[in-house]
């Protein structure tokens, strides 16, 4: 009912990953590699920028926000144990400028095996205290410290102050306190801004480059996709829908356009941020990695599954889509029918029908991802979760920093992003393989009437046609031409006429070699029109067909094709020879009369005698005339009678006639039926044997 455009192959899914295509489609990037390697190469900058900054976060908190150092007893040490441990950390630790005491730093703390902790925090060697180190060393007189404890200094001259006797003095002494500190954030500060800088400047140049690049791929497909349309047979356009064919130029190409730049490009950089942060993890704290790496098992099965759900309801919803495009394209190209026969209700009723369906497919869509996408976010609060949880707990034991616990919160966000993104992306990277499938397919098709391997090298065209037994079929085992021959000599006009379906059309149609003939063959001044270039063959011929095509563009534009060997005195001249020029000259800006698409601002008799304009142009040997079956009026008939006359002078012309009218001065009639021709001879002879074209004269066919 809504017409063959093949909407269930449209709503066909490509496999996510075809690594065969991918390949191919590589070949086509392959121009652009340099391109191509600079916009990855940002990428992977840009990833390196995204992933130092939560790292930078954790060096500002704890190298300078939370910098604090911790006491190693060592007055009265006895045991030996302790005594090894405290050697085997000897690198971590400082020791003050009198030798008394070590220092060990909250980073360094929690390189320390945690049994060894267990033992010196059991034994008390650790404080508890908590110190700060500044190297404000001249402050040691000025600061007003509440007790009279006098600071640790150690060996390079800095200053412990006991966090406990900072808490009274005055702003303005801490700052001079924790200078180094302040200076310290200042410069993460910095360097914070400038990696969001860089990769601010930086995405700006990578955007571009894939941009460029992808443009250029499509542009580059698009050219050689309309190469290959053009080099199609016409059979090949009868069995593919111009909505179809469109498609593949347009929508499909535009599809392979989001995924070059949303996907290609994205994945891969995903794919580098997730290892980049698992291992950043593992490094940062491999035990609290582990625990938040249980989650993703969950989250690659819930990925999978959602993949699968989406797969189907995405897949419904293109189908749908396509079904309502062929609908419109069908009923807008046949509007008028529709309101002649007042079907517009009934019109209505279908589309709603259609328009509902699309309407719930695109809703099961929103239905998996409103589920998938709140899912992913709870996975991602879950993940944080267990950070805080196990992750504070290792804070508190001193296993942990709390700037590796804020560096873990944020790599924990920044791992579920490209994951529920992922989903987006597996949809456009199905509906872009299907594209890439179907682009291929389309360039592998091989319907094309092949140029001959050795052309002959005939010279000027003399116009002797010759039919040699022809049999010809469009489809298999339904044969249309039935053992055709018969010969037309240069200068010669044969007419064929027959009712209508009996293969006139199709036989003149093997000259220029639409079609080439199942058995038999066609000659050209006695050589097979295979072995004739192409284009020679087909510069050689003017034909007018039975449904005149008429481009948007002015009359000269129809009648030149855009040729530009052709100037203007040529139109002028073919259009006086067509007898189009009286009817030229009555429009309004004469040759230069925009006709709209289709034609429809000038009649058929009019279309008629422009199109005879356009088949004398070229000046060809030879003429084929296919006459329009649709009835004009008897001043256009006579028109083109007379312009029949004079144009078929000095050529070799086939005339296709339905008035008979218009070829009885031809040198030879042909009369065809079912496929074959029956009767053959002059309008005189054909008469006299009295049958099928007497008959055809009698009813009435014939005008006059
Ligand atoms: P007309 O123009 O109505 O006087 O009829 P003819 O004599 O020009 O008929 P023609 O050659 O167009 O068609 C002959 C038969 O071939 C007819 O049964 C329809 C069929 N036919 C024509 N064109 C095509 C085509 O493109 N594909 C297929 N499958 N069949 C076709
Ligand atoms: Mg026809």
């Amino acid at each position: 009912m809504y017409g063959d455009y093949g909407y269930m192959e449209e709503g066909k899914l490509g496999k996510p990953y075809d690594f065969r295509l991918l390949k191919r489609l590589s070949c086509y990037a392959l121009p652009y590699k340099k391109t191509f390697a600079t916009a990855l190469l940002l990428t992977i900058l840009i990833t390196l920028f995204d992933l130092a900054v939560p790292y930078v976060t954790k060096i500002a908190i704890d190298r300078y926000i939370l910098a604090s150092w911790y006491r190693i007893r060592t007055e009265n040490l006895t045991d030996s144990k302790v005594k090894d441990t405290l050697n085997r950390y000897n690198h971590l630790l400082k020791k003050t400028r009198e030798g008394d005491s070590y220092f060990i730093s909250n980073l360094n703390m929690k390189k320390l095996d945690p049994a060894d902790l267990h033992i010196l925090k059991s034994r008390r060697i650790v404080s508890t205290d908590r110190f700060y180190r500044t190297d404000a060393v001249h402050y040691k007189s000025e600061i007003p410290l509440k007790k009279e404890i006098s600071p640790y200094v150690l060996a390079d001259g800095s200053l412990l102050v006991p966090h406990s006797q900072m808490t009274g003095i005055s702003k303005s002494d801490l700052l001079k306190l924790r200078a180094g500190d302040i200076r310290g954030v200042t410069l993460v500060a910095v360097i914070f801004f400038v990696l969001i800088l860089l990769s601010f400047a930086l995405s700006y140049f990578e955007f571009y480059l894939l941009e460029f690049t992808g443009q250029h791929i499509m542009q580059d497909i698009r050219m050689t996709l309309f190469q290959k349309m053009q080099s199609h047979a016409v059979r090949f356009f009868n069995h593919n829908p111009v909505g179809r064919l469109v498609t593949r130029i347009t929508n499909d190409i535009e599809n392979l356009n989001e995924m070059f730049k949303s996907v290609f490009v994205t994945v891969f950089k995903d794919i580098f941020i997730l290892t980049g942060i698992l291992i950043i993890l593992l490094v940062m704290n491999w035990r609290l990695a582990l625990v938040c790496f249980t989650l993703i098992p969950v989250i690659f099965g819930l990925t999978f599954l959602f993949s699968t759900i989406a797969r189907e309801a995405f897949r419904q919803l293109r189908a749908t889509v396509s079904k309502i495009n062929s609908f419109l394209q069908e009923r807008i190209s046949g509007m008028r029918i529709i309101q002649l026969f007042v079907r517009e209700a009934c019109q209505m009723e279908m589309f709603t029908e259609i328009n509902h369906e699309n309407f719930l497919a695109g809703m099961k869509q929103i239905r998996v991802f409103a589920i998938f996408m709140p899912l992913m976010e709870l996975m991602s609060s879950l993940g944080i979760g267990l950070v805080i949880w196990y992750g504070g707990g290792k804070v508190i034991q001193n296993q942990l920093t709390l700037g590796a616990l804020v560096a873990f919160i944020g790599y924990i966000q920044m791992f579920f992003k490209p994951i529920r993104d992922i989903s987006e992306k597996y949809n456009i990277m199905q509906s872009a393989m299907a594209s890439t499938e179907r682009i291929f397919e389309f360039m592998d098709l091989k319907d094309e009437i092949p140029e001959p391997e050795i052309p002959s090298i005939a010279g000027e065209v003399k116009g002797h046609l010759e039919f040699r037994n022809v049999s010809f079929s469009y489809e298999e085992n339904n044969p249309v031409l039935h053992d055709i021959s018969f010969e037309v000599k240069p200068g010669e006009t044969i007419a064929i006429v027959g009712s209508t379906g009996s293969g006139k059309t199709t036989l003149v149609n093997l000259i220029e070699r639409f079609y080439d003939p199942d058995s038999g063959s066609v000659y050209l001044d006695g050589i097979d029109i295979r072995r004739w270039p192409k284009k020679k063959l087909r510069n050689s011929i003017g034909l007018c067909m039975q449904d005149v095509f008429i481009y948007a563009g002015s009359i000269t534009d129809n009648i030149s094709l855009g040729m530009e060997v052709i100037d203007e005195k040529q139109v002028e001249k073919a259009a006086y020879q067509a007898n189009a020029l009286q009817f030229i000259q009555r429009l309004p800006d004469g040759f230069r009369h925009e006709i709209g698409e289709g034609g429809s601002t000038i009649s058929a008799g009019e279309r008629q005698l422009l199109s005879f304009a356009r088949a004398l142009v070229k000046n060809p040997r030879i003429l084929i005339l296919d006459e329009a079956t649709s009835s004009i009026d008897p001043e256009t008939e006579r028109l083109i009678r007379e312009a029949v006359i004079r144009i078929t002078a000095k050529r070799t012309t086939i005339i296709i006639a339905h008035r008979l009218s218009t070829i009885r001065h031809a040198d030879r009639i042909l009369v065809m039926h079912h496929g074959r021709i029956i009767e053959q001879g002059n309008h005189k002879q054909l008469m006299n044997i009295r049958g099928v074209y007497y008959k055809l004269n009698k009813t009435g066919t014939g005008k006059d």
